[in-house]
């Protein structure tokens, strides 16, 4: 290979380094998934997004080969009702923390192609609007929830 050819490589592979790094200014806390009994078709996945940086950060979407489809969600009141309603992105303010949990903000997992029992976990890649992943690993726990209505 021509040098100046591996030069052009190594610099694009650095520039992917450095978008990768940025994701590193958002930090993951206690991601889990919530365990479903068999037969039940969707999930949801919480954490805490703690932005380190000194811009808004944003997540933008998930990936996760547990399901068929993977959403950002919240929660709104509906005629007295608590209903999901999918969202473009969750913003997280410089240096704050926004929390993803029961009831509030979560990733959705929609059509699961597995059961999620205690003791599991879902593989899920975070997206975020700078374009960077990061790959979370969310164990799988019992929770009591509220009926959900879409
Ligand atoms: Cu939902």
């Amino acid at each position: 290979m021509p040098a100046n050819l591996s030069r052009l490589l190594a610099t694009a592979l650095l520039t992917g380094v450095s978008l990768a790094a940025q994701g590193a200014d958002v930090s993951i806390g206690d991601p889990y998934a919530r365990a479903v009994p068999p037969g039940q078709p969707n999930s949801a996945v919480f954490m805490s997004l703690e932005n380190r940086s000194g811009q808004t950060q944003a997540l933008v979407g998930a990936e996760s080969g547990v399901s068929e489809v993977v959403e950002l969600h919240t929660h709104v009141e509906e005629d007295g009702m608590m209903r999901m309603r999918r969202i473009e992105k969750i913003e997280v303010p410089a240096g704050e923390t926004v929390t993803l949990k029961p009831g509030g903000l979560h990733v959705m997992l929609i059509g699961l192609k597995q059961t999620l029992e205690p003791g599991d976990a879902v593989d899920l890649t975070l997206v975020f609007e700078d374009g960077s992943r990061m790959p979370v690993q969310a164990p799988v726990r019992r929770i009591e929830m509220q009926p959900m209505h879409h």
